[in-house]
Formats: C-alpha cells, sequence, structure tokens
C-alpha cells in the first residue's frame, strides 16, 4: 500500500519522498510480476525511498522516482525484492533473499482457512466435539512462528490454525473457541500437515454479541460537536503537513503502517529538523501460555502481516471526532491491481485543556493558554485486535507517540468451575491467556542537523554528608551512551529515567547542547519469555527498552525486514553485534514500549482502549516557552 494524494501536487516535481499514486503503484506492482517466475504473488509495493542524503540535499529537481516491490514465487517457495523506476518503466534490480518468509498475503489467509476447514482429520475433530456445520466454523490460520522443531527447518510456509464456532451471521468468534485443536498446514500445497488434537471443552454458549443491536437498551450522550468556523488549522499538500509551526511529511507504509518524515518546528523564522524519519519499527504479541492453542502465538504483526496493509477507511464522527482532513492510500492485491483506501490516515486538531496558567496573587492579574495539539492517526486491524497509531503535535514542542489496543483478546475456553494455568477468567466459560503486546518506534533524529548523540539521564539521591547537610540533596547524572552495547538500555522510573538526545555543536542560550527527552512514559515490562525461548531472539529487541545504532536507511525494522517464521537473530541484535559508534553521528533510537495484558472480565466481549507510548520533550532545544507567543483564548472561552 502506498499513500494517495488528496491534494494535486503544486509543481510537475514531486517531493521525493512523495507517495505512491495508485497508478504508480499498478504500474510498479505490473512490471515487478512480469519480471518474476510464473506463480508469482505480489505482497507489496511501496516507494522506495531515496537515501537519507539526497533527500537532505534536495533542491527541487526531480530525484530518480522508484518503487520497492516484494513478490512471493510460489512453486519455488522464493522471495524477491524487486525494485522498479518509474521514471523509465523498467526493472533497477532483481534480488533473491534466501531462507525467508515473506508476508501472509490476505488470499493466503482465506485459502488456508477453507483447505484446513475441509481436511478431513480436521473436521473428524471438530465432530468429536459434535460440530457438523461446517459453515458455522470460522478458522484463522495463523503465522506459525519458528521453534526450531523439524517442521520449521522444512522450508515449508506454515499456518497454524485454530478453529471458532460462529453463533450465526454477524457473531463473535472469538467468544466461542474451539479448544485444544491446532492444524498445522502448508501455505503452499495446502497439505495440513498435523492435527494436534487434545482435551475436549465444552464451546462455551455467550456469544459475546457487541453490535448495537444485541446489547439491549443503549445510553445516549448528550451531543457533542466540535465546530472549527474558520475550517482546520492545518494544510496539507502532496503528504506535506504544516500546522502552525509543526511541519513534516505523513505517508502509511504497507509494513510499517504510518511514517513520519523531516518533522521540523520553524523557531524565529528557521525550520529546525527534529526527526527525519519515525516510524514503528516492529511489534510483537507473545503469549504467556502453555496450553496447546496459545503457547505458539506470537504475532509480528508488522513484519508478519503489515499494519499499512491492514489499515481501516476511517469514518468522520466514529474513529475522528472534529474538522477532519482524511489522506486516502493505495492498496495493491496479489495480482498487482491497485485501488484507493479511501481515507486511511485522519489528520485533525484536539483541545488538550491548560497549556500554561498564572494568576499574579498582587493584582490578581491572570494569563491562561490552552493546549492544542495535532493528531496523526490510522487504525489497523489485524484479526481479533485493533491497533490505533497517534502521533501527536504539541504547541510548547512536545512529540507524542500513543498506541491505542483495542478489539477483542484471544479467548480461551475452560470448564466451568475451573481455571487455566497462564491465563485470567473473562467469563465463566473464557480466559484471556496472559500475553504482552510490545511495540518497537525507531526514531531517526535530525535535531538541528544529523550529527547527534544520546545520555542516559537519572535522578540520582547524594548520600548523607558533608556534600549532603541536610539530607535531602539529589543531583542529575548524565551518561553518554557512546557505543552500541553500551546504548542498550531499560527504564528505570525509581530513577526518572529518561534519555537526552542532543546536538553538540548547537548551543542554547545557557550554552548548553540543544536536546529533546525521551521520555519512557509506558515502558512497561520487557519481553517477559525466558531467555532461551525462542521468541527472545526473535524478539529481540523487546528485551531492551532502548537501542541506539547508527541511522542506516537499510536498517529500519527492530526484527528484520522477514521475521515470518525467522528462527530470530535478525534485526537490532544482528547490528548491534558490531558494537559501531554512536555519539555525534547520524543515530536511530529505538525505543520499546507496550502493555502486559492480564485479561479482565472488562475486556470482554470487547475490549475498552488501552494506551501505551511515549513522549519527546523539547530539553534545552529551545531558549524558552516556546508557546509565549500565544494569543490569549478569546473572551467567549476565558472570561475575567
Ligand atoms: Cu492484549
Amino acid at each position: 500500500m502506498a499513500q494517495a494524494t488528496t491534494d494535486s501536487p503544486l509543481t510537475s516535481v514531486r517531493h521525493p519522498l512523495a507517495a505512491l499514486t495508485a497508478d504508480e503503484a499498478g504500474q510498479a506492482s505490473r512490471l515487478a510480476l512480469a519480471a518474476a517466475g510464473p506463480g508469482t504473488r505480489l505482497v507489496y509495493c511501496a516507494l522506495a525511498e531515496p537515501a537519507k542524503r539526497e533527500v537532505l540535499a534536495w533542491e527541487g529537481r526531480p530525484l530518480p522516482r522508484q518503487a520497492r516491490c516484494v513478490l512471493y514465487e510460489r512453486p519455488a517457495g522464493q522471495t524477491w525484492v524487486i525494485t522498479v523506476s518509474l521514471d523509465r518503466a523498467g526493472v533497477v534490480r532483481k534480488v533473491l533473499v534466501p531462507d525467508v518468509q515473506p508476508p501472509l498475503m490476505a488470499e493466503e489467509w482465506m485459502a488456508d482457512s477453507e483447505r484446513i476447514k475441509a481436511d478431513p482429520g480436521f473436521r473428524a475433530a471438530l465432530a468429536r466435539r459434535g460440530i457438523t456445520d461446517m459453515s458455522l466454523v470460522q478458522v484463522d490460520p495463523w503465522p506459525a512462528s519458528n521453534f526450531g522443531l523439524e517442521i520449521d527447518a522444512s522450508g515449508r510456509r506454515l499456518a497454524r490454525g485454530v478453529a471458532y464456532l460462529l453463533d450465526g451471521r454477524g457473531s463473535n468468534p472469538y467468544a466461542r473457541p474451539v479448544e485444544n485443536l491446532v492444524a498445522v498446514a502448508d501455505r503452499d500445497t495446502g497439505e495440513v500437515l498435523a492435527i494436534e488434537d487434545g482435551e475436549v471443552v465444552p464451546v462455551p454458549q455467550d456469544p459475546g454479541r457487541y453490535d448495537a443491536a444485541s446489547t439491549g437498551e443503549l445510553r445516549h450522550l448528550s451531543a457533542l460537536q466540535i465546530l472549527q468556523p474558520d475550517g482546520p488549522g492545518f494544510s496539507v499538500d502532496d503528504g506535506c503537513l504544516t500546522w502552525g509551526p509543526w511541519q513534516m511529511r505523513v505517508s502509511l507504509h504497507p509494513i510499517e503502517g504510518l511514517v513520519l518524515h523531516q518533522i521540523g518546528y520553524r523557531d524565529q523564522g528557521r525550520l529546525r529538523p527534529i526527526i527525519y524519519r519515525a516510524s514503528l519499527s516492529e511489534m510483537v504479541v507473545p503469549y504467556g501460555s502453555t496450553a496447546m492453542n496459545h503457547w505458539w502465538k506470537n504475532a509480528f504483526d508488522a513484519g508478519d502481516v503489515g499494519l499499512g496493509k491492514m489499515a481501516n477507511p476511517l469514518e468522520l464522527g466514529c474513529e475522528c471526532l472534529g474538522e477532519i482532513v482524511y489522506l486516502d492510500a493505495v492498496a495493491v492485491d496479489e495480482d498487482g491491481a491497485a485501488s484507493v483506501l479511501p481515507q486511511a490516515v485522519c489528520l485533525h486538531e484536539e483541545d488538550y485543556g491548560v497549556l500554561w496558567m498564572h494568576r499574579d496573587a498582587a493584582n490578581q492579574a491572570a494569563e491562561t493558554r490552552r493546549s492544542r495539539r495535532m493528531v496523526v492517526s490510522s487504525i489497523a486491524t489485524v484479526g481479533n485486535y485493533e491497533y490505533g497509531f497517534f502521533w501527536y503535535f504539541y504547541l510548547d514542542g512536545t512529540i507524542q507517540a500513543e498506541v491505542k489496543l483495542t478489539g477483542i483478546i484471544q479467548t480461551q475456553a475452560v470448564r466451568p468451575g475451573t481455571r487455566a494455568s497462564y491465563a485470567s477468567p473473562v467469563t465463566p466459560e473464557l480466559a484471556g491467556p496472559h500475553h504482552q503486546h510490545l511495540f518497537s518506534f525507531r526514531l531517526d533524529m535530525c535535531l538541528d542537523g544529523p550529527a547527534n548523540s544520546v545520555y542516559e539521564v537519572d535522578a540520582v539521591p547524594v548520600p548523607a554528608g558533608p556534600a549532603n547537610p541536610y539530607g535531602n540533596a539529589f543531583t542529575v547524572q548524565e551518561t553518554l551512551l557512546e557505543t552500541e552495547s553500551s546504548a542498550q538500555r531499560m527504564a528505570a522510573p525509581e530513577r526518572s529515567r529518561s534519555w537526552k538526545i542532543v546536538n553538540h555543536s548547537e548551543r542554547n542560550a545557557c550554552g548548553e547542547p540543544v536536546g529533546y527527552s525521551l521520555v519512557p512514559t509506558h515502558a512497561s515490562a520487557p519481553l517477559l519469555a525466558q531467555p532461551s525461548a525462542a521468541i527472545a531472539s526473535r524478539a529481540a529487541f523487546a528485551t531492551r527498552h532502548l537501542w541506539v545504532t547508527p541511522a542506516r536507511d537499510d536498517e529500519v525494522r527492530a526484527a528484520g525486514e522477514f521475521p515470518n517464521q525467522h528462527p530470530g537473530g535478525a534485526g537490532l541484535p544482528a547490528w548491534t553485534a558490531a558494537d559501531r559508534p554512536v555519539n555525534d553521528t547520524g543515530i536511530a533510537v529505538w525505543h520499546t514500549v507496550g502493555v502486559t495484558h492480564f485479561c479482565r472480565p472488562e475486556d470482554f466481549p470487547v475490549m475498552p482502549v488501552e494506551y501505551t507510548g511515549f513522549t519527546l520533550r523539547p530539553a534545552g532545544f529551545f531558549d524558552r516557552n516556546p508557546a509565549l507567543d500565544l494569543a490569549p483564548a478569546g473572551p467567549d472561552h476565558c472570561a475575567p
């Protein structure tokens, strides 16, 4: 998927990072498919981003415009990356990537589900549970993960399928899981290779419906309208968003979802760069249960599936409220046919309460300014879960990334009166297996220029003694993280730990390097699986809250580009083994945030949004409060 443009470009020369149009994505996909062998399928097509140095040096002359297509040659089981020139309508590079599995394709999900349902052994296992009407059976064929088993080393493209019993059309499949039954299937041949069939547990009765027609008398809220009579306070031109002093490029990548480029802030007439590229590099949902249907579940929803590919078309008044501008995206199917996915990215402003205020005690004069934030968001549906990715930009220079988790939990059927291990009860018939959602954000930093460094900043109590005669003193300890190994760090709330990104060659009014603090507001527990578990090497990024690497255009995905069935070790652990210096150079800062999810009854049948994310706050980037210049709120908002 590439992002379509809702506004026509103002000039014929588009920005080097301007998203592919539907025509470009379709043309590139056709050329790539034509260059591949028979039976090849298109997995995704995205803009081939020009090198960062070329983009930063760009002065308006057109750069070569290329698309990068990932393809799967099914008969040979081979993955190709084919780069296509859109200027010359031809293939530039064709690279075979050995021993990897590309992300899952939508057509595979549908086909594998039907093949498993048609398997006689699977049907017999269902019949043993009294289930014979296959029209009421849903099979979810998950990415199979990799546990170093013989079947994992076979090179087969594998699915592990689990079943649910529907309660009629539109019902909630996850309310009625078929427990202790797993089919292992070959996605290429359609063969069901193994069926694991354990103790029969009755399928829960509660249909778990959550639609408005099923939930009884509805509670209505009073009307709430957000009006901006003058229209939105921002503008978008071919993916370039400008809001007050803020400027950035917004796009939707098929795998990473929202990607923001060239985030900058206009300060006293000068556009100051902050981040070159901000993205979700990977995410993983490791399950902590030993049960047959759950122990192997480790969804890498970016690299296994694709968060942009699964983006929702958003609706005014539903996912977004207020004066909204939407950006469309482009979806490309496995045949290379491109279509527009409408309203995939939502842009709007939100009031955010008080930004700053003070009432002078002597003369009772009060000054108050209201806070507002620019919101850039997209919501992906991956199987049972929804993930909303929200970037917020505030008037005081703060940047915040937030993930909103909602949708339906993975469920485990239990006999009423019993309790499942490594799971929490959600209904008398259902448990929710313990699991985590761990997200790795990558920030290619560019604070006032590409050469940046990172300090770990701790609050440190001072031992009582001559230097602390009253016992109350504490100090701040800043430690420069000089190499990749020294920059693998954990959060430490007991030390108010943050990480300060600085540019040593640019100084603020206090003579200090300009900086931004990465505040780990939702660091959560890191990966809880044992170091010996397969997932610990497959999702090594999730074992640390912070990594810093030299920023390289070809190192953007924390678990490597193809985590699907990967045995592990790719991405951050492989790159950082060289222990490269990360001081006064172009750096990528990788931050793991997440949720450790012990399911609650309140998470069923559909889960209220849970939040995670982080904050980037200016820390000596500006010389004083950068929001002093805001006009006071109008008298109708702020009467004396
Ligand atoms: Cu969860």
